[in-house]
């Protein structure tokens, strides 16, 4: 049996979670939560990353024995290092605005075929290729992704994770290296993407005098982007099935084994991710829960079972937003957006919260519906079950709401899966028998309480809501 802690930092709160892993164990608990989200300082949004790694080693220490670390979190945005190792300065949030218009211009010099060619990468405005490319970077001599940053305080060694790596936009998808060509064509300097670490890799140990932690614990290279760590928590029993990584984005798709570059693939701007154990996150970024959130805050609500009430006992259908429409990324007014994204569509926008709860989680599970069809059809893989991992499987309503529109039996939970996925393979890692993906889910599954929802009410309602929505594209 191992005793490891997951740091699994999300874009709202970060957790310090202590996992037990054995043969047949698999037992989380929580020791430490902090609130995480975007400082707007002198115009632009930060990440608060000394408070992040502050509230880290705090957790960590309050952890008592450990047999190993390992750290998660949100992809695409990083930290530089100048020659000391030093950062350079304060990372900046992926929802700022500094990258805009700068998609179009990096796509004058690199046509989106070719970038699509080797990435097999979702357009983003926020990917870390247009990022950087909207920063100066002299006197940087190393990128660093979030968790990777962390992890270099708290070891000292420098080094890039793979399947975090894989979000960049500047990684290559088949031979799972930088993309040195990419690299040269959009113009950025070679010498700051360091080496590359598999999940499983040992990072070094933690210092024990720069972090007050017992000497030899190792930091472990896990799944460090979020999402490939949840997938790994995905309870599935076979290959037929889809999942939702479900928090502040709905992460929505399939996993196989190598990437679909095609056409089809592009147009529909699936992403190609990079999976533990080599495995491909096929999926599309849906806006997610970030819309209600951002609503709850406007609201100053936070009671979100009473909103999800209200929302429950709403007329359905009455007014239907696109989740993914640009106006919806960065922070803000969400329920005055959402009010004029209603008129310009001709629709009367809705009158109460629990309205306007219900347009967002019915165009939601319309989003859900129509990226699964895209995928399972580009892809060439049909499903039998959807699988809804994070802390969004929580919500009933949504996830029946998702079973009505997809067609398809939910299989809601485990809720932590990122931190489960984390101490999984940080387990596997330390010795102890799970050899492949197939066991690890066995174990997630006999160890987890899932709930099942089915898909209820007239699919034909579904299919009028969805060309409303969508019929003119
Ligand atoms: C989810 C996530 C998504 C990524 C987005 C931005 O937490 O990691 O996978 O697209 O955040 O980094």
């Amino acid at each position: 049996m191992k005793r490891v802690a997951a740091v699994d930092l999300g874009a709202s709160s970060g957790r310090v979670m202590l996992g037990e892993v054995g043969a047949h164990v698999l037992e989380l608990r929580e020791v430490h939560r902090f609130w995480n989200g975007p400082v707007r300082a002198h115009g632009r949004l930060h990440w608060d990353i000394l408070q992040l790694y502050r509230s880290t080693l705090d957790g960590l220490r309050t952890a008592g024995a450990l047999d190993g670390i390992g750290i998660d979190s949100w992809a695409v945005d990083y930290g530089l290092l100048d020659a000391d190792g030093r950062l350079l300065r304060n990372p900046v949030h992926y929802r700022d605005s500094r990258t805009d218009g700068v998609m179009e211009r990096v796509l004058e010099k690199v046509p989106a075929a070719d970038l699509y060619a080797v990435t097999g990468l979702q357009q983003l405005p926020f990917n870390t290729i247009y990022q950087l490319t909207a920063e100066a970077l002299e006197g940087a001599t190393s990128l660093l992704m979030i968790p990777d940053l962390l992890g270099y305080w708290l070891t000292g060694e420098i080094g890039v994770e793979r399947t975090n790596a894989s979000t960049t936009q500047l990684f290559d998808v088949r031979s799972r290296e930088w993309s040195d060509e990419l690299i040269s064509r959009v113009g950025l300097p070679r010498r700051v993407f360091p080496q590359l670490r598999e999940p499983g890799d040992v990072i070094g140990n933690a210092l024990p005098d720069e972090t007050g932690l017992a000497p030899g614990i190792p930091v472990i290279a896990v799944g460090s982007h979020d999402t490939a760590s949840s997938v790994v928590a995905v309870p599935a029993a076979d290959e037929r099935f889809a999942y939702i990584s479900s928090g502040t984005w709905s992460l929505v798709g399939l996993e196989l084994d190598a990437p679909v570059l095609t056409d089809a693939a592009r147009e529909a701007n699936f992403t190609n991710e990079g999976g533990v154990d080599g495995r491909i996150r096929f999926l599309r970024n849906v806006m997610g829960l970030w819309i209600l959130q951002e609503c709850q805050r406007v609201w100053g609500d936070d009671d979100l079972d009473g909103l999800l009430r209200d929302a429950a006992a709403a007329p359905s259908f009455t007014t239907l937003i696109d989740p993914d429409a640009p106006e919806f990324l960065a922070p803000g007014n969400m329920p005055k957006r959402i009010e004029e994204h209603c008129r310009a569509t001709g629709q009367e926008p809705p009158r109460s919260r629990g309205a306007m709860v219900r347009c967002i989680l019915e165009s939601l599970a319309l989003a859900y519906r129509r990226t699964l069809r895209a995928a399972q059809s580009i892809a060439g893989r049909e499903v039998d079950v959807l699988h809804v991992i994070g802390g969004g499987s929580q919500n009933e309503l949504l996830c029946q709401l998702t079973a009505d529109a997809c067609g398809l039996p939910v299989l809601a939970g485990p809720v932590e899966a990122s931190a489960l996925g984390n101490v999984l393979v940080q387990a596997r890692a330390l010795g102890e028998p799970l050899p492949d993906l197939a066991a690890m889910r066995a174990l997630v599954r006999s160890t987890h309480r899932l709930r099942t929802y089915t898909p209820q009410g007239k699919p034909a309602d579904w299919d009028a809501a969805e060309s409303r929505m969508f019929g003119t594209r």
